[in-house]
């Protein structure tokens, strides 16, 4: 195919470990609360489940994402560097990070982009899309953990295609899977190539 393939690849949960990084600080920081595993997650916020177990922990968990440094150093989920590096080098393959920032901004979406200039390199900052509304970005596919991207636009250009993430594994999603990065990635981008 001669036309280009456009891939928007979502950041918390498909290249950062938002949800390993959270519970590690939740657990450092409030020792003696009780905390919900990665085994036990069940949807996509977090806050709500945590608020759930105990109100007040509602509010205990967003403490965490709201600090510094939190979002700079969440580690890369495995093999997720490598093939969006990969990803990035194909003929005809043009990737953007689309990724929602927190609306508390003091240091969400700055460190975003530290976090991508770190792992991916200064020039990878040109593919960064920080928007609370993904249905308005065009592209062929969006490789996003969260079952429901909803937005004003109501047929979004892409094909959404679910990333597993302990807090959808055991839910029934319409969607086409990518298990990990180390699932047939290739095999997905080409069968979105026209012939
Ligand atoms: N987020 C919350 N509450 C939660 C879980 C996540 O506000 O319970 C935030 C963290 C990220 C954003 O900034 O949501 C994730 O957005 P996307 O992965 O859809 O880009």
């Amino acid at each position: 195919g001669e036309k280009r393939l456009r891939v928007l690849v979502d950041m918390d949960g498909v290249l950062a470990d938002f949800e390993g990084g959270f519970l590690r600080k939740f657990r450092a920081r409030f020792p003696q609360e009780p905390f919900i595993s990665l085994e036990e997650r069940r949807g996509f916020w977090v806050s709500a489940q945590y608020g759930e177990l105990r109100e007040d922990l509602c509010d205990k968990a967003i403490s965490i994402w709201e600090s510094k440094d939190f979002f700079l150093e969440l580690e890369p989920l495995p093999g997720a560097v490598e093939v969006v590096k990969q990803m990035s080098q194909m003929e005809n393959t043009d990737v953007f990070i689309c990724t929602s920032p927190i609306k508390r901004y003091q240091h969400c979406p700055q460190e975003k982009y530290a976090w991508v200039e770190k792992h991916l390199g200064h020039d990878f900052l040109d593919q960064v899309i920080l928007t609370r509304d993904k249905t308005l970005v065009s592209g062929d596919i969006l490789i996003d953990d969260k079952p429901d991207i909803l937005g004003v636009e109501s047929s979004p250009s892409w094909e959404h295609i679910l990333f597993s993430a302990c807090h959808n594994l055991h839910q029934n999603c319409p969607q086409r899977r990518l298990t990990s990065w180390a699932d047939d990635w290739r095999s997905l981008l080409d069968s979105k190539r026209t012939p």
